[in-house]
Protein backbone atom coordinates (compact mmCIF):
# COMPACT_ATOMS: atom_id res chain seq x y z
CA UNK A 1 0.00 0.00 0.00
CA UNK A 2 3.11 2.57 0.82
CA UNK A 3 3.62 1.56 -2.90
CA UNK A 4 0.14 2.57 -3.96
CA UNK A 5 0.54 5.73 -2.01
CA UNK A 6 3.53 6.78 -3.63
CA UNK A 7 2.62 5.98 -7.29
CA UNK A 8 -0.34 7.77 -6.51
CA UNK A 9 1.51 10.91 -4.87
CA UNK A 10 4.37 11.29 -8.41
CA UNK A 11 1.09 11.07 -11.07
CA UNK A 12 -0.98 13.31 -9.06
CA UNK A 13 1.53 15.96 -8.90
CA UNK A 14 2.77 15.51 -11.87
CA UNK A 15 -0.92 15.64 -13.59
CA UNK A 16 -1.46 19.11 -11.78
CA UNK A 17 1.55 20.52 -12.51
CA UNK A 18 1.24 20.18 -16.28
CA UNK A 19 -2.34 20.69 -16.22
CA UNK A 20 -3.60 24.73 -17.81
CA UNK A 21 -6.95 23.80 -17.72
CA UNK A 22 -9.26 24.91 -14.98
CA UNK A 23 -11.65 22.16 -15.87
CA UNK A 24 -9.21 19.19 -15.94
CA UNK A 25 -8.18 20.15 -12.42
CA UNK A 26 -11.42 18.98 -11.55
CA UNK A 27 -11.24 16.13 -12.74
CA UNK A 28 -8.06 15.24 -11.67
CA UNK A 29 -9.54 15.97 -8.19
CA UNK A 30 -12.17 13.41 -8.79
CA UNK A 31 -9.87 11.33 -9.76
CA UNK A 32 -7.70 10.82 -6.77
CA UNK A 33 -9.75 12.71 -3.38
CA UNK A 34 -13.44 11.60 -4.65
CA UNK A 35 -15.78 9.50 -3.44
CA UNK A 36 -14.33 7.15 -5.55
CA UNK A 37 -10.91 8.17 -6.12
CA UNK A 38 -7.90 6.17 -5.64
CA UNK A 39 -7.13 7.43 -2.30
CA UNK A 40 -10.76 6.93 -1.22
CA UNK A 41 -10.32 3.21 -1.80
CA UNK A 42 -6.82 3.14 0.06
CA UNK A 43 -8.71 4.20 3.08
CA UNK A 44 -11.55 1.89 2.47
CA UNK A 45 -9.14 -0.84 2.29
CA UNK A 46 -7.60 0.49 5.98
CA UNK A 47 -9.50 -1.90 7.98
CA UNK A 48 -8.00 -5.44 6.55
CA UNK A 49 -4.69 -4.10 7.98
CA UNK A 50 -3.52 -4.85 11.75
CA UNK A 51 -3.81 -1.94 14.09
CA UNK A 52 0.02 -0.39 13.83
CA UNK A 53 0.12 -0.10 9.82
CA UNK A 54 -3.48 0.94 9.93
CA UNK A 55 -2.33 4.07 11.29
CA UNK A 56 0.57 4.55 9.59
CA UNK A 57 -0.44 4.42 6.35
CA UNK A 58 -3.69 6.08 7.40
CA UNK A 59 -1.98 9.30 7.94
CA UNK A 60 0.28 9.01 4.96
CA UNK A 61 -3.20 8.56 2.72
CA UNK A 62 -4.32 11.80 4.67
CA UNK A 63 -1.30 13.80 4.52
CA UNK A 64 -1.51 13.07 0.59
CA UNK A 65 -5.42 13.64 0.38
CA UNK A 66 -4.61 17.04 2.08
CA UNK A 67 -1.39 17.88 -0.55
CA UNK A 68 -3.52 17.49 -3.51
CA UNK A 69 -6.20 19.34 -2.27
CA UNK A 70 -3.49 22.16 -1.75
CA UNK A 71 -1.93 21.81 -5.02
CA UNK A 72 -5.31 21.25 -6.92
CA UNK A 73 -6.36 25.09 -5.59
CA UNK A 74 -2.85 26.76 -5.92
CA UNK A 75 -3.10 25.90 -9.15
CA UNK A 76 -6.70 26.66 -9.42
CA UNK A 77 -5.43 30.64 -8.03
CA UNK A 78 -2.33 30.36 -10.50
CA UNK A 79 -4.41 29.48 -13.74
CA UNK A 80 -7.13 31.77 -12.58
CA UNK A 81 -4.83 34.73 -12.96
CA UNK A 82 -3.30 34.03 -16.00
CA UNK A 83 -7.12 33.87 -17.36
CA UNK A 84 -7.92 37.29 -15.66
CA UNK A 85 -4.94 38.73 -17.32
CA UNK A 86 -5.24 37.88 -20.70
CA UNK A 87 -8.74 39.12 -20.52
CA UNK A 88 -7.40 42.34 -19.53
CA UNK A 89 -5.01 42.30 -21.92
CA UNK A 90 -7.37 41.64 -24.80
CA UNK A 91 -9.63 44.33 -23.50
CA UNK A 92 -7.01 46.85 -22.95
CA UNK A 93 -8.34 50.25 -23.64
CA UNK A 94 -5.93 53.49 -23.81
CA UNK A 95 -8.16 56.16 -22.57
CA UNK A 96 -5.23 58.44 -23.09
CA UNK A 97 -4.99 58.18 -26.64
CA UNK A 98 -6.41 61.02 -28.82
CA UNK A 99 -9.81 60.08 -30.18
CA UNK A 100 -10.00 59.93 -34.45
CA UNK A 101 -12.00 63.34 -34.92
CA UNK A 102 -15.03 62.75 -36.85
CA UNK A 103 -14.61 64.69 -40.13
CA UNK A 104 -17.75 67.20 -40.68
CA UNK A 105 -18.97 67.65 -44.20
CA UNK A 106 -19.79 71.07 -45.65
CA UNK A 107 -21.94 72.60 -48.23
CA UNK A 108 -21.03 72.30 -52.27
CA UNK A 109 -20.06 75.68 -53.32
CA UNK A 110 -22.47 75.69 -55.84
CA UNK A 111 -25.33 74.68 -53.03
CA UNK A 112 -24.69 77.60 -50.91
CA UNK A 113 -24.74 80.17 -53.49
CA UNK A 114 -27.81 78.70 -54.93
CA UNK A 115 -28.92 79.32 -51.48
CA UNK A 116 -28.19 83.03 -51.34
CA UNK A 117 -29.78 83.59 -55.30
CA UNK A 118 -32.84 81.79 -54.16
CA UNK A 119 -32.88 84.18 -50.47
CA UNK A 120 -32.26 86.95 -52.72
CA UNK A 121 -35.48 85.99 -55.66
CA UNK A 122 -37.99 84.91 -52.97
CA UNK A 123 -37.82 88.24 -51.18
CA UNK A 124 -39.12 89.51 -54.19
CA UNK A 125 -42.07 87.56 -54.57
CA UNK A 126 -40.45 84.97 -56.70
CA UNK A 127 -41.04 81.24 -55.99
CA UNK A 128 -38.54 77.90 -56.46
CA UNK A 129 -39.94 75.52 -59.42
CA UNK A 130 -38.21 72.65 -61.22
CA UNK A 131 -38.82 70.56 -64.24
CA UNK A 132 -37.43 67.13 -66.19
CA UNK A 133 -33.97 66.81 -67.01
CA UNK A 134 -34.56 64.14 -69.48
CA UNK A 135 -37.08 66.42 -72.11
CA UNK A 136 -38.99 66.21 -75.06
CA UNK A 137 -38.18 67.56 -78.64
CA UNK A 138 -41.39 69.41 -78.08
CA UNK A 139 -40.43 71.20 -75.08
CA UNK A 140 -36.79 71.87 -75.27
CA UNK A 141 -37.23 73.27 -79.04
CA UNK A 142 -40.69 73.19 -80.38
CA UNK A 143 -42.93 74.92 -78.19
CA UNK A 144 -40.26 77.65 -77.84
CA UNK A 145 -40.73 78.54 -81.31
CA UNK A 146 -38.08 76.59 -82.92
CA UNK A 147 -39.95 73.80 -85.01
CA UNK A 148 -38.28 71.12 -86.60
CA UNK A 149 -35.21 71.58 -89.15
CA UNK A 150 -35.12 75.71 -87.32
CA UNK A 151 -31.49 76.96 -88.38
CA UNK A 152 -31.75 78.27 -84.30
CA UNK A 153 -31.28 74.59 -82.75
CA UNK A 154 -28.07 74.48 -83.66
CA UNK A 155 -27.19 77.12 -80.78
CA UNK A 156 -27.87 74.11 -78.72
CA UNK A 157 -25.44 71.11 -79.10
CA UNK A 158 -28.08 68.31 -77.95
CA UNK A 159 -27.37 65.11 -76.53
CA UNK A 160 -30.43 62.42 -78.00
CA UNK A 161 -31.30 59.56 -75.83
CA UNK A 162 -31.23 56.21 -77.91
CA UNK A 163 -35.00 55.19 -77.76
CA UNK A 164 -35.61 51.60 -78.48
CA UNK A 165 -38.34 50.32 -81.47
CA UNK A 166 -41.07 50.11 -79.22
CA UNK A 167 -40.44 53.84 -77.49
CA UNK A 168 -39.95 55.37 -81.22
CA UNK A 169 -42.45 57.57 -82.60
CA UNK A 170 -43.20 59.04 -85.86
CA UNK A 171 -43.86 62.56 -83.47
CA UNK A 172 -40.98 64.06 -83.37
CA UNK A 173 -42.45 65.76 -80.52
CA UNK A 174 -42.09 63.17 -78.10
CA UNK A 175 -37.99 62.29 -79.34
CA UNK A 176 -36.04 62.48 -75.72
CA UNK A 177 -33.18 64.40 -75.04
CA UNK A 178 -31.19 65.89 -72.34
CA UNK A 179 -32.62 69.33 -71.42
CA UNK A 180 -30.15 72.07 -73.29
CA UNK A 181 -31.34 74.41 -71.51
CA UNK A 182 -34.05 75.66 -68.44
CA UNK A 183 -36.37 77.26 -70.59
CA UNK A 184 -38.68 74.32 -71.47
CA UNK A 185 -39.94 75.02 -68.10
CA UNK A 186 -41.33 78.27 -68.98
CA UNK A 187 -43.84 76.01 -71.21
CA UNK A 188 -44.48 73.55 -68.19
CA UNK A 189 -45.29 76.18 -65.91
CA UNK A 190 -47.35 78.07 -68.01
CA UNK A 191 -49.84 75.00 -68.64
CA UNK A 192 -50.29 74.60 -65.33
CA UNK A 193 -50.68 78.04 -63.96
CA UNK A 194 -52.13 81.25 -64.81
CA UNK A 195 -50.66 84.69 -64.09
CA UNK A 196 -49.37 86.57 -62.46
CA UNK A 197 -46.21 84.27 -62.63
CA UNK A 198 -43.35 84.84 -61.02
CA UNK A 199 -40.84 81.81 -60.88
CA UNK A 200 -36.94 80.97 -60.96
CA UNK A 201 -36.38 77.48 -61.75
CA UNK A 202 -32.35 76.15 -60.95
CA UNK A 203 -30.84 73.03 -62.64
CA UNK A 204 -28.65 71.40 -64.50
CA UNK A 205 -28.73 71.40 -68.67
CA UNK A 206 -26.28 69.36 -70.63
CA UNK A 207 -24.69 70.26 -74.09
CA UNK A 208 -23.12 68.17 -76.63
CA UNK A 209 -20.08 70.85 -76.80
CA UNK A 210 -16.01 70.26 -76.29
CA UNK A 211 -15.18 71.68 -72.66
CA UNK A 212 -12.71 74.05 -71.78
CA UNK A 213 -12.41 76.64 -68.47
CA UNK A 214 -15.67 78.37 -68.75
CA UNK A 215 -17.65 75.30 -70.69
CA UNK A 216 -18.72 71.76 -69.06
CA UNK A 217 -21.06 69.30 -71.10
CA UNK A 218 -22.98 70.16 -67.97
CA UNK A 219 -23.36 73.12 -66.15
CA UNK A 220 -26.30 75.00 -63.57
CA UNK A 221 -27.91 77.83 -64.94
CA UNK A 222 -31.03 79.38 -63.76
CA UNK A 223 -34.24 80.23 -65.50
CA UNK A 224 -36.51 82.87 -64.47
CA UNK A 225 -40.06 83.71 -65.61
CA UNK A 226 -42.20 86.97 -64.89
CA UNK A 227 -45.59 87.10 -66.66
CA UNK A 228 -48.79 89.13 -65.89
CA UNK A 229 -50.91 91.91 -67.85
CA UNK A 230 -47.98 95.14 -67.87
CA UNK A 231 -44.96 93.48 -67.02
CA UNK A 232 -42.20 95.63 -69.62
CA UNK A 233 -38.33 95.77 -70.16
CA UNK A 234 -38.05 98.38 -67.21
CA UNK A 235 -39.32 95.88 -64.71
CA UNK A 236 -36.56 93.67 -65.90
CA UNK A 237 -33.50 96.32 -65.73
CA UNK A 238 -34.39 96.79 -62.21
CA UNK A 239 -34.75 93.43 -60.81
CA UNK A 240 -31.98 92.58 -62.75
CA UNK A 241 -29.77 95.69 -60.79
CA UNK A 242 -31.50 95.02 -57.38
CA UNK A 243 -30.89 91.63 -57.96
CA UNK A 244 -27.11 91.57 -58.86
CA UNK A 245 -26.16 94.27 -56.62
CA UNK A 246 -27.31 92.63 -53.87
CA UNK A 247 -25.40 89.64 -55.04
CA UNK A 248 -22.45 91.24 -55.37
CA UNK A 249 -23.12 93.48 -52.22
CA UNK A 250 -22.21 96.56 -54.15
CA UNK A 251 -24.51 98.66 -56.34
CA UNK A 252 -23.88 97.39 -59.71
CA UNK A 253 -25.02 98.98 -63.31
CA UNK A 254 -26.44 96.55 -65.46
CA UNK A 255 -26.25 96.92 -69.72
CA UNK A 256 -28.74 95.33 -71.81
CA UNK A 257 -27.02 94.31 -75.64
CA UNK A 258 -29.79 93.49 -78.19
CA UNK A 259 -29.20 89.71 -78.94
CA UNK A 260 -30.94 86.83 -80.89
CA UNK A 261 -33.38 83.85 -78.35
CA UNK A 262 -35.94 82.06 -80.88
CA UNK A 263 -38.53 82.45 -77.95
CA UNK A 264 -37.91 86.05 -76.51
CA UNK A 265 -38.56 88.96 -78.82
CA UNK A 266 -37.19 91.61 -77.91
CA UNK A 267 -33.50 89.36 -76.96
CA UNK A 268 -31.26 90.52 -74.77
CA UNK A 269 -27.64 89.38 -73.24
CA UNK A 270 -27.29 90.78 -69.72
CA UNK A 271 -24.17 92.91 -69.33
CA UNK A 272 -23.11 93.41 -65.36
CA UNK A 273 -20.59 95.90 -64.28
CA UNK A 274 -17.44 93.85 -63.10
CA UNK A 275 -17.73 93.09 -59.66
CA UNK A 276 -14.51 93.08 -58.99
CA UNK A 277 -12.79 95.71 -60.56
CA UNK A 278 -15.95 98.27 -60.52
CA UNK A 279 -15.72 98.18 -64.42
CA UNK A 280 -12.17 99.60 -64.57
CA UNK A 281 -11.06 96.42 -66.27
CA UNK A 282 -9.39 93.05 -64.83
CA UNK A 283 -8.48 89.33 -66.01
CA UNK A 284 -12.26 88.47 -65.05
CA UNK A 285 -13.75 90.74 -67.17
CA UNK A 286 -11.20 90.35 -70.18
CA UNK A 287 -10.54 94.00 -69.77
CA UNK A 288 -13.57 94.79 -70.57
CA UNK A 289 -15.42 96.24 -67.24
CA UNK A 290 -18.31 94.43 -68.59
CA UNK A 291 -19.49 90.48 -67.23
CA UNK A 292 -21.99 88.95 -69.46
CA UNK A 293 -24.16 87.11 -67.27
CA UNK A 294 -27.26 86.15 -68.43
CA UNK A 295 -29.27 85.74 -71.93
CA UNK A 296 -32.78 87.32 -71.72
CA UNK A 297 -35.82 88.81 -73.56
CA UNK A 298 -39.55 89.68 -73.39
CA UNK A 299 -41.49 86.31 -74.28
CA UNK A 300 -42.16 85.49 -77.72
CA UNK A 301 -46.24 85.62 -78.36
CA UNK A 302 -45.54 81.91 -79.86
CA UNK A 303 -44.54 80.30 -76.31
CA UNK A 304 -47.80 81.90 -74.98
CA UNK A 305 -49.40 80.41 -77.38
CA UNK A 306 -47.59 76.95 -77.20
CA UNK A 307 -48.58 77.43 -73.57
CA UNK A 308 -52.33 77.70 -74.15
CA UNK A 309 -52.23 81.90 -73.19
CA UNK A 310 -53.78 83.70 -75.62
CA UNK A 311 -50.56 86.67 -76.24
CA UNK A 312 -52.90 89.16 -76.61
CA UNK A 313 -53.71 89.29 -72.85
CA UNK A 314 -50.42 88.90 -70.99
CA UNK A 315 -46.60 89.57 -71.14
CA UNK A 316 -43.66 89.08 -69.46
CA UNK A 317 -40.06 88.50 -69.80
CA UNK A 318 -37.92 85.10 -68.74
CA UNK A 319 -33.88 85.15 -68.07
CA UNK A 320 -31.18 82.52 -67.95
CA UNK A 321 -28.16 83.18 -65.57
CA UNK A 322 -25.52 80.77 -65.96
CA UNK A 323 -24.70 80.30 -62.30
CA UNK A 324 -21.76 78.03 -62.60
CA UNK A 325 -19.91 80.85 -64.08
CA UNK A 326 -21.07 82.98 -60.78
CA UNK A 327 -19.84 80.92 -58.52
CA UNK A 328 -16.40 80.55 -60.00
CA UNK A 329 -16.12 83.85 -60.41
CA UNK A 330 -17.57 84.37 -56.76
CA UNK A 331 -14.87 81.99 -55.24
CA UNK A 332 -12.25 82.56 -57.84
CA UNK A 333 -12.10 79.34 -59.44
CA UNK A 334 -10.22 79.26 -62.94
CA UNK A 335 -11.89 76.48 -64.29
CA UNK A 336 -16.05 75.63 -63.66
CA UNK A 337 -15.21 71.81 -64.53
CA UNK A 338 -13.82 71.43 -61.14
CA UNK A 339 -17.03 72.34 -59.94
CA UNK A 340 -18.42 68.75 -60.86
CA UNK A 341 -15.09 66.99 -60.30
CA UNK A 342 -16.16 65.36 -57.00
CA UNK A 343 -12.38 66.01 -55.90
CA UNK A 344 -12.06 66.20 -51.93
CA UNK A 345 -9.39 68.72 -52.83
CA UNK A 346 -10.52 71.20 -54.65
CA UNK A 347 -14.55 70.95 -52.31
CA UNK A 348 -12.47 71.03 -49.04
CA UNK A 349 -11.23 74.50 -49.73
CA UNK A 350 -14.75 76.06 -49.48
C1 LIG B 1 -29.97 79.88 -73.07
O1 LIG B 1 -29.78 78.67 -72.94
C2 LIG B 1 -31.31 80.48 -72.93
N1 LIG B 1 -32.27 79.45 -72.64
C3 LIG B 1 -31.30 81.55 -71.86
C4 LIG B 1 -32.53 82.38 -71.91
C5 LIG B 1 -33.53 82.13 -71.01
C6 LIG B 1 -32.67 83.37 -72.87
C7 LIG B 1 -34.69 82.86 -71.08
C8 LIG B 1 -33.83 84.10 -72.94
C9 LIG B 1 -34.83 83.85 -72.03
P1 LIG B 1 -27.46 80.42 -73.40
O2 LIG B 1 -27.21 79.34 -74.42
O3 LIG B 1 -26.73 81.69 -73.61
O4 LIG B 1 -28.97 80.74 -73.24
O5 LIG B 1 -27.08 79.78 -71.96
C10 LIG B 1 -27.43 80.43 -70.76
C11 LIG B 1 -26.22 80.68 -69.86
O6 LIG B 1 -25.63 79.43 -69.53
C12 LIG B 1 -25.10 81.47 -70.53
O7 LIG B 1 -25.24 82.83 -70.26
C13 LIG B 1 -23.85 80.95 -69.87
O8 LIG B 1 -23.55 81.69 -68.69
C14 LIG B 1 -24.22 79.56 -69.45
N2 LIG B 1 -23.62 78.55 -70.32
C15 LIG B 1 -23.89 78.27 -71.61
N3 LIG B 1 -23.16 77.23 -72.04
C16 LIG B 1 -22.41 76.83 -71.00
C17 LIG B 1 -21.46 75.77 -70.79
N4 LIG B 1 -21.13 74.90 -71.75
N5 LIG B 1 -20.88 75.64 -69.59
C18 LIG B 1 -21.23 76.51 -68.58
N6 LIG B 1 -22.12 77.51 -68.69
C19 LIG B 1 -22.70 77.67 -69.89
Amino acid sequence: MEQELKKIQTHAREAIRNTADIDLLEQIRVKYVGRKGALTAILRRLKDLPLDGRKKIGDEANRLAQEIERLISEKHRELDATARETILQKERLDVTRPGARAERGHMHPVTKMLAEIERIFHSMGFETTDGPEVETDFYNFQALNMPPGHPARSMWDTFWLRQDEKQKTKDERNRLLLRTHISPVQVRYMETHNPPIRIIVPGRSYRYEATDASHDFQFEYIEGLVVDKNISVANFKAIMIDFFSRLFKKQVTVRLRPSYFPFTEPSFEIDVSCAICNGKGCSMCKRTGWLELAGAGMVHPNVFKAAGYNPKNVQGFAFGIGFSRLVSMRYNIPDIRLLNSGDLRFLKQF
